[in-house]
């Protein structure tokens, strides 16, 4: 019986805006996500676009990590993390992102934080855009709607590459780059104004016709800068499944997997637009403007693994009739088969088996799962401990389908659970949403005092790794 492969990279995923803070220190440029208003599971975070003097801006702070990295990494070798992904904020290393010449203590920071990773033998996997634009480039240039943004990105990824070539080998273009296809995508991936009417679909797909040609060449370009690099792509996979047998809820199904989840990984890892694109640009009004190397240039840059993040499952009906239910970008019908979290997302392991298997016949390129966890309200009990069974069931369940998975033959190369500290949430920008192994006294109102607490699933993790996925 196959287990997990012995260089299974096993860790935690965070993003720079959800946990970094100083968000104006050392240089930093103000990005997307500081205009963010803090919000909750039923009010929406508001972008104001001048800072309020009297408004709570959640990521200003984050948890501290800017300041207190070396603790919290300690932490995660404690647990005997293999890697950790983290992303660079863009506006650390670039302010306004259009600047000629790069912020030398932006850089230095992740010098820093790279070198300390480093010391535990934690393999670094680097996002290098996520969910963050400098605010700048939303201002002067209408974000990704803008070709320009294309030239910016490859001087920040040239920047990053050059920089850290000898300390990152794994490398992820975009977050969830299939954001795009959706409302909220237009400001937290593209920097647009979220204006349905102004940035219509065929606004944000032109949008994403940008970010896949950056990414392309930036995945060209990082192989001439050290032909050892690994460069994936990341879409949030959202699975989904028929609500009944009748045939029109089985094709829609398998048209919106192609639109929302296969459209951006066909792209990225195959080097062109798929067949099926064509008839749903023409009946969306979409008229994508390409130029004359834009072909060559996707056929270029395909990428060398695919990494997804696999939250939940949610159903699809050809009868808008049914009851909703919430999820990671995108809502869906409820599956009566499955419970769901505090925030409405249905949890579905056995969906994460399918989901592995159905990339893997189509790629056949290694496959990493790169976010993963259970959003929660931990309670911290008056001994100090929290006792988080839900998360740590959660993840078990979700690990035994991935070892199927390998039993099915599929190439899975790692797994990093999403948030491995609590961090600011980025649907919702709640503390509340917990998802860490590592507790941070920090609520939705800015109190607290940041101290970091081990909750259950800490050890849980630890014996976890320590067995290569053995002892669940
Ligand atoms: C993904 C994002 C992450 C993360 C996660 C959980 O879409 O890539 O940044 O936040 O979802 O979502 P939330 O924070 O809304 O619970």
């Amino acid at each position: 019986m196959k287990e997990f492969p012995i260089n299974f990279l096993w860790g935690g995923a965070t993003a720079a805006n959800q946990l970094e803070g100083a968000w104006n220190e050392d240089g930093k440029g103000p990005s997307t996500n500081d205009m963010y208003t803090g919000g909750s599971h039923t009010i929406a975070r508001r972008i104001t676009p001048i800072l309020e003097p009297d408004t709570f801006y959640p990521n200003h702070e984050g948890i501290d990590f800017y300041h207190r990295y070396k603790e919290d990494i300690a932490l995660f070798a404690e647990m005997g993390f293999k890697v950790f992904r983290l992303s660079i904020a863009w506006s650390r290393i670039f302010p306004n992102g259009d600047d000629e010449q790069p912020n030398e203590k932006g850089l230095q920071f992740y010098d820093d934080v790279l070198d300390e990773l480093k010391k535990y033998n934690i393999e670094p996997l680097v996002t290098i855009s996520h969910y963050e634009l400098p605010f700048n480039l939303v201002q002067k240039y209408d974000g990704w709607k803008n070709r320009k943004l294309i030239e910016f990105y490859n001087r920040y990824a040239q920047t990053l590459y050059i920089r850290y070539k000898d300390k990152v080998k794994y490398w992820l273009t975009f977050n969830e780059i299939n954001s795009a296809m959706v409302t909220l995508g237009a400001y937290a991936s593209l920097g647009m104004i979220l204006d349905e009417k102004e940035n219509t679909e065929a606004v944000r797909i032109q949008a994403l016709h940008h970010q896949f040609v950056a990414s392309a060449k930036a995945v060209k370009m990082g192989h001439q800068i050290n032909p050892d690099f690994k460069i994936g792509c990341m879409i949030a996979y959202l699975d989904m499944q028929p609500l009944t047998c009748d045939p029109a809820d089985v094709l829609l199904t398998q048209h919106m997997d192609q639109i929302q989840n296969m459209l951006c990984g066909d792209v990225q890892v195959r080097g062109f637009y798929p067949a099926y694109a064509k008839r749903y640009y023409d009946e969306h009004n979409v008229e994508l403007v390409m130029e004359a190397e834009d072909e060559q240039i996707l056929k270029e840059g395909c990428v060398d693994f695919y990494t997804f993040s696999y939250y939940m499952s949610n159903c699809v009906s050809a009868n808008p009739q049914n009851e909703q239910t919430g999820g990671n970008l995108l809502g869906g019908i409820k599956n009566p088969y499955l419970k769901a979290t505090d925030w409405g997302w249905q949890i579905d392991p056995i969906g994460l088996r399918w989901t592995l298997n159905h990339l893997y016949d189509r790629y056949h390129i290694p496959l990493m799962v790169v976010e993963n966890g259970l959003g929660a309200v931990d309670t911290f009990e008056p001994d100090g401990s929290i006792n988080d069974d839900y998360r740590i069931d959660y993840l078990r369940q979700h690990i035994e389908q991935m070892k199927e998975a390998i039993q099915d033959g599929v190439d899975l190369m790692g797994y990093t659970t999403w948030g491995p500290i609590d961090l600011v949430s980025a649907g919702t920008g709640e503390m509340k949403k917990r998802y860490g192994f590592i507790y941070v006294d920090k609520h939705d109102d800015g109190s607290g005092t940041l101290d970091r607490s081990k909750k259950k699933s800490f050890y849980w993790y630890k014996k976890v790794i320590e067995s290569n996925g053995k002892e669940l």
